[in-house]
C-alpha cells in the first residue's frame, strides 16, 4: 500500500479543505511542504506543469484539484462517506459552487490590502513584491477575474445571512444534516477569512455559522508526518502506478486514448499538463507522462473546470 501524500502549505485555504477531510476520514498521512509561489520544480515535476494547491500523490498516481482528491480520499476510506446516499448531486454542486464563488469572496476579503499587510507584514519587502506579482500572474490567460472587495462586501452579508438561516433552522449539525464534501468546502473558505483579525467578525458576527465552522474545523487533520519533496519524487520514481479503472477506454472531444493531450484548468492557474491520454471516465481524465526524476506517472484531472486539447 503507497502512502497518502499531500503536498501543500500551512496558510492554503484548499489545503485546509483536504486536511480536514483527512481528518473526517481518519486517515494518517505523509505533508511535503511546497513553494508558495513559482518556481515549484519538484511539484511539477510530478504534475507535469499543473501549479495549484494542493496536490495529492499516491506512489506513481497523482491528483490534481481538490474536487478530484476528495473522490480519490473517498475511494481511499469509503465510510464515514463525503457523499451521503441520495445527497451526491445537491452535496457536489454545492461544493462546486462555494469553491467558485464562496471563495472568490473570501479572496477579496481576506487579501485586501489592510488584511494583507497583516498577512504579509512579517515577510521581507522583496517577499512581499514577489508573492503579490505571482498571485497576479495567476489569473492571466483564464476565464476567471478578481471579485473587487467593493462587490464581495456588499454581498457577503446576503451569503452568510442565508447561511445562518439554514443553519438555525436544520436538524443536524452540518450543511445538509450529515457531514459532506460541501461542509469542507465552505469550511476552507471561512477559515481563511479567521485567519486575520480584521476579517475574522465577517464569520464570527454570525452565531450559527461560527458554531457549525467550529464544528467542522473539530475534525482536525488525521495524522500525518512530514515528507520531503526530494524523498517524495523518489517514492513516485519508485512505483508504478495503479491499474487504470477497469472500463473501455473512450475517446473525449474526438481524441482517442493514446494520443498526446494537453490539459488545463480553466480559471486561473491554467498552466497545461501535456501526456498521452490513457483513459477519459465520467469524472476524469488520466494523463500518463515521463519525467527524469518522478518516472513514468499518472497525472489524473478531473473534467469539470479543465480543458483537453490534441497536441
Ligand atoms: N480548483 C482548485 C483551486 C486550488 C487553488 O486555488 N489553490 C490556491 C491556494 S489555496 C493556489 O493554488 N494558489 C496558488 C499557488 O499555491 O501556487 C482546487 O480545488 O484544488
Amino acid at each position: 500500500m503507497h502512502e497518502v501524500i499531500l503536498h501543500n502549505y500551512d496558510a492554503s485555504p484548499f489545503a485546509e479543505k483536504v486536511r480536514l477531510i483527512m481528518g473526517f476520514k481518519q486517515l494518517s498521512w505523509r505533508w511535503v511542504d511546497i513553494p508558495r509561489i513559482m518556481p515549484k520544480p519538484d511539484l511539477t515535476a510530478l504534475t507535469g506543469g499543473y501549479r495549484k494547491t494542493p496536490v495529492l500523490q499516491i506512489g506513481a498516481d497523482v491528483y490534481c484539484d481538490t474536487a478530484l482528491i476528495a473522490r480519490r480520499l473517498e475511494a481511499e476510506k469509503v465510510m464515514p462517506s463525503l457523499f451521503p446516499e441520495g445527497l451526491e448531486f445537491i452535496c457536489s454542486s454545492c461544493a462546486l459552487w462555494v469553491d467558485s464563488v464562496v471563495f472568490q469572496h473570501a479572496v477579496a476579503l481576506a487579501m485586501q490590502p489592510a488584511a494583507m499587510a497583516l498577512r504579509l507584514g512579517k515577510l521581507p519587502p522583496a517577499a512581499q513584491q514577489a508573492f503579490i506579482a505571482d498571485r497576479a500572474g495567476l489569473f492571466s490567460g483564464g476565464s476567471s477575474t478578481r471579485l473587487s472587495l467593493a462587490q464581495a462586501q456588499l454581498q457577503w452579508p446576503a451569503l452568510m445571512g442565508r447561511l445562518q438561516q439554514q443553519l438555525s433552522r436544520s436538524e443536524g449539525e452540518f450543511l445538509f444534516g450529515q457531514p459532506s464534501v460541501a461542509d469542507f468546502s465552505l469550511a476552507h473558505c471561512l477559515w481563511f477569512i479567521k485567519s486575520t483579525p480584521l476579517t475574522a467578525p465577517l464569520v464570527d458576527d454570525y452565531p450559527e455559522v461560527a458554531a457549525w465552522l467550529s464544528r467542522v474545523l473539530g475534525f482536525g487533520h488525521g495524522s500525518h508526518s512530514p515528507m520531503s519533496s526530494e524523498e517524495a519524487l523518489v517514492i513516485a520514481h519508485a512505483s508504478t502506478p495503479a491499474a487504470l479503472p477497469d472500463a473501455p477506454a473512450v475517446a473525449v472531444q474526438g481524441i482517442a486514448p493514446g494520443q498526446q493531450v494537453s490539459v488545463a484548468a480553466t480559471d486561473y492557474g491554467v498552466d497545461p499538463v501535456l501526456g498521452e491520454l490513457l483513459y477519459a471516465g465520467s469524472e476524469e481524465l488520466i494523463l500518463r507522462r515521463e519525467d527524469p526524476r518522478a518516472g513514468l506517472g499518472h497525472v489524473h484531472l478531473p473534467r469539470v473546470g479543465f480543458r483537453i486539447e490534441a497536441c
